[in-house]
């Protein structure tokens, strides 16, 4: 069945009254997850937008067709083991356990139990949204932020200009945790997306497998709600955000760019990088070069 008809026939599991704002990476990509998961799915959301924007619910209501539980910020992954661990117990491994969780609750917060988990190669599939930081407190820094950003916390001023120190390229590090599969993945690329999603599925009824997906944030970035797949699709043309996965078989990427876009062109029209100095987009473009080097290199490609 092609994606276009997985996606068609599949019931949307998000309820119509979930309100993420207009143009959202992160409701997009939890729609998508929840809907090839199905009904047959216990949810973590951490605190985050996807949980503040109702997944979870109001007033004793759910935000979703399915179970859901939110864990706090740091716990999801410990937590997940347990109820993951039961149900094998009660011979359910039908059952999804599936974590949809923020950059914050994943590379920071939660890295923690994450790492743990990935290690012990828990049953479950753990999807990551980064919109770069703590979006539903109000636009904070994380450690997946890119350098020069503006945030609440790293403002652009005559002391800093924005933020200093690179992201961490947190799916290369949870690919070396000896996990059962292991994808980067963005709403620009939707057949490989919802392939991953069902790959990752699938790898999840024999140990971890985590999905790291780019999720631009038109509140906290600053461009125009009905730019979000023109903001994914540039952040994968320009090698931002390379599409790879690691499974049994190793590493691989799964779009190779042939002529990729000048990390100048790709930071255009984004307001939280509307002061970045040549300096600072020259730090981006090497550090883009380098990391997709590396994934050459683990790919077997130099
Ligand atoms: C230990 C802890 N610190 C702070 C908070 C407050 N808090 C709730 S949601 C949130 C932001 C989480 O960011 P992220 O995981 O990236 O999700 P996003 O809001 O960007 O969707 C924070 C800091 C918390 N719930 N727990
Ligand atoms: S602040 Fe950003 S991530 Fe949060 S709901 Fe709005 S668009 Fe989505
Ligand atoms: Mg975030």
């Amino acid at each position: 069945m092609s994606y276009i008809d997985v996606l068609r026939e599949a019931e949307d599991q998000v309820t119509p009254g979930a309100s993420a704002c207009q143009g959202c990476g992160g409701e997009l990509i939890l729609r998508t997850v929840l809907q090839i998961a199905g009904k047959n799915t216990i949810l973590g959301v951490p605190p985050g937008c996807m949980a503040g924007a109702g997944s979870v619910g109001w007033n004793f209501n759910s935000g979703v067709r399915i179970p859901v539980t939110i864990p706090l910020l740091d716990n999801c992954a410990s937590l997940f083991t347990g109820i993951s661990q039961m149900y094998q117990r009660k011979g359910r491994e039908d059952v999804n356990a599936v974590i949809v969780a923020g950059d914050g609750a994943t590379a920071d917060c939660g890295f923690q139990s994450l790492s743990g988990a990935a290690e012990r190669n828990e049953k479950i599939l753990y999807v990551c949204y980064d919109n770069e930081g703590y979006m539903n407190t109000g636009y904070q820094r994380s450690s997946t932020t890119t350098k020069g950003s503006r945030t609440s916390t790293t403002p652009l001023g005559s002391v800093i200009n924005g933020k200093v120190q690179h992201q961490k390229y947190v799916p290369l590090i949870l690919s070396m945790h000896g996990l059962e599969y292991c994808a980067t993945a963005s709403p620009s690329d939707m057949k490989d997306f919802v392939e991953k999603v069902q790959k990752g599925l699938a790898a999840s009824k024999k140990g971890f497998a985590y999905l790291h997906v780019f999720s631009p944030c038109p509140t906290g970035w600053g461009y125009a709600s009905d730019q979000c797949i023109a903001v994914a699709r540039k952040a994968v043309k320009s090698n931002m955000f390379p599409l790879w996965e690691k499974d049994e078989n190793g590493y691989k990427i799964n779009k190779v760019i042939k002529d990729p876009m000048p990390i100048r062109e790709f930071v255009q029209g984004i307001s939280k990088f509307k002061k970045l100095t040549d300096e600072q987009i020259d730090s981006i473009q090497q550090m883009v070069d380098t990391r997709y080097a590396e994934l050459e290199r683990l790919a077997g490609k130099e």
